[in-house]
Formats: C-alpha cells, structure tokens, sequence
C-alpha cells in the first residue's frame, strides 16, 4: 500500500501533466497514460503535499511542428535556445486537451503550477524553461514552504518528468521517481536514455510504489 511510503511533512508528491491530451484519445498520448491515475490518487491520499503541474500553451507554440513548415512532429529542429522537438498542437491553453484528466481526485492538491506558456520557448521542465536558464519558481515556493524531498510521478517519465527530475536534483532537492506511476513516450530509447540520466543524477528510481 502507499502508506508504505509514509510521506512527512517535507515530502511533497509532484505529478507532472496528468492531462487529457497525454491521455488515450489526446493529442499526444503517453501510452498507457490513463493507468497511472488510479495509481497517482491512491498515492496522494498518503501525502499531506501534493502540486500538480500543467502543461499550458498558447496557440501557435513554437514547439508545435505545425509552426514550422517542412517539419513533422517528432522532428528536432534548433530554436533559439538550441535543439528541440517538435511536437502535435497539443495542451493548449483552456482546451479540453490541456485540462487535468477528469479522474485525477485530489482536492487537497495545494498548487497547480503551469509551465510551457511562452510562445518561444518550451517547458518540459517544471523548475527550468527549456532555455535551461529561465526559472518557473517552483525551487524558490518549494524552499519557502520547507519542502525537501519530492517524489515524482505523471507524464511523460522521458521528457517532462525527467527534465524535472534533473532540476531537482540541481536544485538540491532528495527526489524519489515512483515509475509505476510514470509512463513514457519512448521514441528513440528516449526511455532508456532518460532512466540512466535520472540515476547518474541521484535521483532514486523505485519500480514499485505500493
Ligand atoms: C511533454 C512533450 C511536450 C510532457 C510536454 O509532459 O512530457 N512532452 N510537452
Ligand atoms: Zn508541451
């Protein structure tokens, strides 16, 4: 069971972008997306802490590959800031798509925190704009709310919960990756790659969350 886990009051319980369109049926489905909800309430029900994260962008964002003729999704293409993929038009902002999975049930959630709203600039991150340079203000609002350690769960475990993982751990944050609770695009062995790159970073990876 999650009380396993036994969350303190230093733990806060992460879950990144558990939204529609990361679901089946979504604009960019995670597969497997839908069965880490039932998974992501039970756990929260265990932590006196939990923020959500939203992926949240406007029309026309620049990592949209409908924005860049010629490119495809899943293309990567330099922007401004360097490498990116691209990807379908997806969470844009008070679509269906980009509102949190409908069974997602936890009202004591404290914060939920959007990322990804500058036109020209993405954010897989929920720390650091994928410029890796311009902050959210997660680290600072977790720091003065004395939270420490942060266990990770949600969509997708290869992009915006990696990225968010490493930003933790650079922000000086314990952090614990429950993947039962996580599912992954994998295109490419980005899975793989991402995994190796989260352990090499002190981050604890558990398989088993119950
Ligand atoms: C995500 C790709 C684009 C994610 C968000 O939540 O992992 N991936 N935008
Ligand atoms: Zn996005």
């Amino acid at each position: 069971m999650s009380s396993q886990l036994n969350p303190g009051a230093q733990d806060l319980l992460l879950v990144i972008d558990v939204q529609n369109d990361f679901c089946a049926g979504g604009a960019l489905a995670v597969p497997g997306g839908d069965e880490v909800v039932a998974k992501i309430n039970q756990l929260a029900a265990a932590f006196a802490h939990v923020l959500l994260t939203q992926d949240w962008h406007p029309p026309g964002h620049s990592s949209f590959a409908s924005q860049h003729p010629g490119h495809s999704p899943f293309d990567t293409m330099q922007l401004a800031y360097g490498a990116q993929t691209l990807w379908p038009d997806h969470c844009v902002q008070g679509s269906h798509g980009a509102e949190l999975h409908p069974a997602l049930a936890i009202a004591h959630a404290e914060l939920i925190l959007r990322k990804g709203y500058r036109a020209e600039v993405d954010s897989y991150s929920a720390f650091y704009e994928n410029d890796r340079h311009t902050p959210t203000g997660l680290a600072g609002y977790l720091r003065e709310r004395g939270l420490r350690r942060l266990f990770l769960v949600g969509l997708a475990t290869d992009y915006c919960v990696h990225y968010s993982a490493l930003d933790a751990r650079r922000e000086g944050f314990e952090v614990v990756l429950l993947l039962d609770a996580c599912r992954g695009l994998d295109s490419n062995g980005s899975l793989a790659k991402a995994l190796s790159a989260m352990r090499a970073a002190g981050v604890e990876i558990r398989e088993d969350a119950a």
